[in-house]
């Protein structure tokens, strides 16, 4: 049987993520995993959907520096708080780990023990800049300066935001150290374990040729093979992070730690061993079903297009090169950036709307956390950038769930319930053409969306979800119920009986993009298994897993897996409460309505 393993690129712990980092992994990750769950209970696949924080790191140090917080208790305050936001919305992880877990320094350092014995480690003397205003070495972050291949001034050691390329501090014209700001720097010996990735090329291309990722993750993957992959250094002389263990790389390395792009990716295999490890399982659980050598899982990784180097190449240098029989992503789904009116999002600068405010605006709505879910996967940023624009979010949520969706739920609903109270009025069985032309038309559309959300498609699936929609409103404008029902009421109940139906069949697909929204509709009906764990769960724990409700894949699907239905409730109040044009004024002077 399928196994389905999920993970979504594990966010930086420090500080607060924007909606364009929940929309660029986590939220698709979400809609996946919640879409192989609900289709696992058709085809019997096990589903496993694994993310946390990515706990180390220069910027995580400087963050709990710069608040004289010790780093441990700082990235334990942020884990927590980030881990709430992420319930509040609905993001049904399985897990939610640590990078700086014990799981993950022992499988960290078994990682580095089995690449040296494979011969695939260096010690090499670095030179490196030192500050003697700061009194240490200044790797990655700790250091900016002028951008070497395009010029943009604040280019980090690591990493530059200007052209996306990965920098050396050594390559930064006229560094500076980001912690003082001072210029006085020089250059020093300091010796580092390098990861032999040019001797693994060859084994690397072969794996990606037999890939079949989308176009985006697999180019960029060919442009760094084409280019020469270059031995990575592998340590930092910085104190938060795994040890690198002396005894097995001698004395030098005492005060040293892996670097962060190392560590995070194996905390993908460790989150899931924490998994285990809470539920008093043994290894086997974690090790031989998902991670290692079992051909029956299917891995698929979520992230931005930034992190794609991290995951196509050196994650899997470390796993292909340890020489075990680990698990590597089989499909690999990457997100351009969500933009702010067309500039950045940036944590730094403020720019932008947070998680936690995004669901502070929508609070007095219960399920608020599906505008922005379903607003965001409409504007996913998968072939290219995607702008943010109130007006737009307004719109898109307004006419789709409140005009599309939810006037067709209560048009039927009330109109029933003015004709036959509380009862599911039961279909004749003689079905028209256009009653027939109608399932046709719905069939085509489930095979479409099943497909899209079997590929992560995440527009195209929100797309079909819209044109279910809009073909149940288009049955129900032609075949005029209200009208039908003067003359006919036996006509009229087999046309109510079936928009009742398409209200449940929506609520089943919706649930992966909506499952809030779903959850609602569902509890209208009381012969159908109770939502309950659709609710939000406490504080910190994973919430919304167990979707009770089988995939619709086609018509038959739904039937097959649906109790029949005798009754149901009225809403009570507006399903989608729209938003006004004064609210969205207010976020306008708020939050800016231009490009920063
Ligand atoms: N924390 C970068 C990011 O949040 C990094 C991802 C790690 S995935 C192993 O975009
Ligand atoms: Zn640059």
């Amino acid at each position: 049987m399928k196994k389905h393993l999920i993970t979504s690129a594990i966010p930086y712990v420090n500080g607060v993520k924007h909606l364009g980092n929940l929309v660029g992994s986590m939220l698709p990750a979400d809609v996946y995993a919640r879409f192989r769950r609900q289709l696992g209970q058709l085809d019997g696949s096990e589903t496993l959907f694994i993310c946390g924080t990515d706990d180390h790191g220069t910027p995580v140090e400087i963050a709990a520096q710069k608040e004289n917080t010790p780093v441990a208790a700082f990235v334990q305050h942020w884990h927590d708080f980030q881990a709430d936001i992420y319930t509040r919305f609905g993001l049904s992880f399985d897990h939610f780990g640590s990078s700086s877990s014990p799981q993950n320094r022992i499988l960290t350092q078994h990682f580095a023990q089995k690449l040296k014995d494979a011969g695939l480690i260096d010690v090499r003397t670095q030179t490196m800049l030192y500050s003697k205003a700061d009194g240490r070495f200044l790797p990655d972050r700790y250091v900016e300066g002028t951008c070497p291949k395009c010029g943009f001034g604040k280019a980090r050691g690591d990493q530059c935001d200007g052209c996306g390329s990965v920098l050396d501090p050594t390559d930064l014209i006229e560094p500076y150290s980001s912690i003082s700001g001072s210029k006085d720097l020089e250059l020093r010996d300091s010796k580092h374990l390098y990861l032999k990735q040019s001797q693994l090329v060859d084994k690397l291309r072969t794996w990606i040729d037999a890939q079949n990722w989308p176009n985006l993750s697999k180019s960029i993957a060919y442009k760094w093979l084409d280019e020469g992959l270059e031995d990575r250094g592998i340590t930092r002389d910085i104190k938060w992070g795994v040890p690198v263990p002396p005894e097995v790389f001698g004395d030098d390395f005492a005060d040293k730690v892996f670097y962060v792009w190392f560590d995070a990716p194996i905390a993908y295999i460790a989150a899931t061993k924490e998994w285990a490890d809470k539920q008093g399982l043994d290894d086997s659980a974690w090790k031989d079903e998902w991670w290692f050598g079992n051909p029956d899982v299917q891995y698929t990784e979520f992230m931005g297009k930034d992190n794609v180097y991290f995951h196509t190449l050196s994650f899997p240098a470390t796993l292909i090169g340890s020489g075990e029989p680990w698990k590597k992503v089989d499909t690999l789904k990457s997100f351009n950036w969500l933009t702010y009116y067309g500039g950045k999002f940036s944590t730094s600068m403020g720019v932008g709307i947070f998680t936690d405010t995004a669901l502070e605006l929508l609070a007095d709505i219960d399920n608020g956390p599906d505008y922005w879910r379903y607003y965001l996967i409409a504007r996913a940023p998968e072939s290219d950038d995607s702008a943010f624009m109130w007006p737009d979010f307004q719109a898109v949520v307004n006419k789709d769930l409140a005009d599309v969706l939810g006037n067709f739920v209560n048009r039927t609903l009330q109109f029933t319930h003015k004709n036959f109270g509380n009862s599911v009025p039961a279909s004749s069985g003689n079905y028209t053409e256009a009653d027939q032309a109608c399932a046709t038309r719905l069939n085509d559309i489930l095979t479409r969306y099943t497909a899209h959300m079997e590929n992560a498609e995440m527009r195209r699936s929100q797309e079909a979800l819209r044109e279910l929609w809009v073909a149940g409103n288009e049955y129900l404008a032609e075949q005029e119920p209200w009208k039908v029902i003067k003359t006919d009421k036996e006509r009229a109940a087999t046309i109510l009986n079936l928009a009742i139906h398409m209200i449940v069949l929506y609520a089943r697909a919706m649930a992966p993009i909506c499952p809030f929204s779903a959850a609602k509709i569902i509890a209208l009906f009381p012969e159908l298994p109770a939502p309950t764990s659709m609710v939000p769960a406490a504080k910190g724990t994973p919430a919304h897993i167990n979707t009770p409700w089988a995939w619709p894949r086609s018509l038959k699907d739904f039937h097959a897996t649906l109790p029949s239905l005798t009754t149901f409730q009225l809403p009570e109040g507006v399903l989608f409460p729209k938003i006004a044009d004064e609210q969205i004024a207010d976020w306008e002077s708020r939050f800016g309505n231009q490009k920063v």
